[in-house]
């Protein structure tokens, strides 16, 4: 299963763990009341898998892609990881599966405290339009994702502070009272 912890606040390297001492797990629970949900699946036959299939027509993913983040494969590597892991929203949900390799997704709690999400081959996770999140690769510096998307994809991210959004406000009132 998943393993997320509350970071330290250390500047040092972001694809380090970040871990606090002692560390501080946080719970699928606990991520899913900040609207973060979580499937295991296996990556080895993502290509015919029924489960992925399932989800992808329960949830609406009618569009997909891979990308591979590597030095050597992905164009602007060192300038879109820098992108990537700017905290910023988005006005979709943001849906990933990675099929290869490592990645840290660090998403913000209800108080505003990073919490790291470990995610390896057979992850996929969605995080809510309006989180403030980032992404980063891990020392081993590589991994491959599959992006999902409810119809024609959108990219756009909006760096904090994004709090004029109306779906920032819908989900910072979706957080009260859990
Ligand atoms: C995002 O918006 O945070 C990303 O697309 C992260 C990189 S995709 C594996
Ligand atoms: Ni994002």
């Amino acid at each position: 299963t998943l393993e997320a912890w509350y970071m330290d606040s250390s500047e040092e390297d972001q694809r380090k763990p970040h871990r606090l001492n002692p560390n501080r797990p946080v719970s699928l629970d606990d991520l899913r009341k900040l609207g973060v949900f979580h499937w295991k699946l296996n990556a080895d036959i993502y290509e015919t898998d029924p489960e992925l299939e399932q989800i992808r027509k329960d949830q609406g993913y009618s569009y997909m892609d891979i990308i591979s983040i590597h030095k050597d494969t992905l164009p602007n590597y060192e300038e879109k990881l820098k992108m990537f892991f700017e905290e910023h929203l988005h006005l979709d949900d943001e849906i990933r599966y990675i099929l290869d390799g490592h990645a840290y997704f660090d998403v913000r709690d209800k108080e505003d405290r990073w919490i790291r999400i470990a995610m390896s081959k057979g992850d996929l996770i969605t995080l809510p339009a309006g989180i403030y999140h980032r992404f980063t690769l891990d020392e081993n510096n590589y991994t491959k994702a599959m992006r999902l998307f409810v119809g024609e994809p959108v990219w756009k991210a909006y760096n904090r502070p994004a709090d004029d959004f109306d779906i920032r406000q819908k989900y910072a009132a979706s957080l009260q009272g859990s």
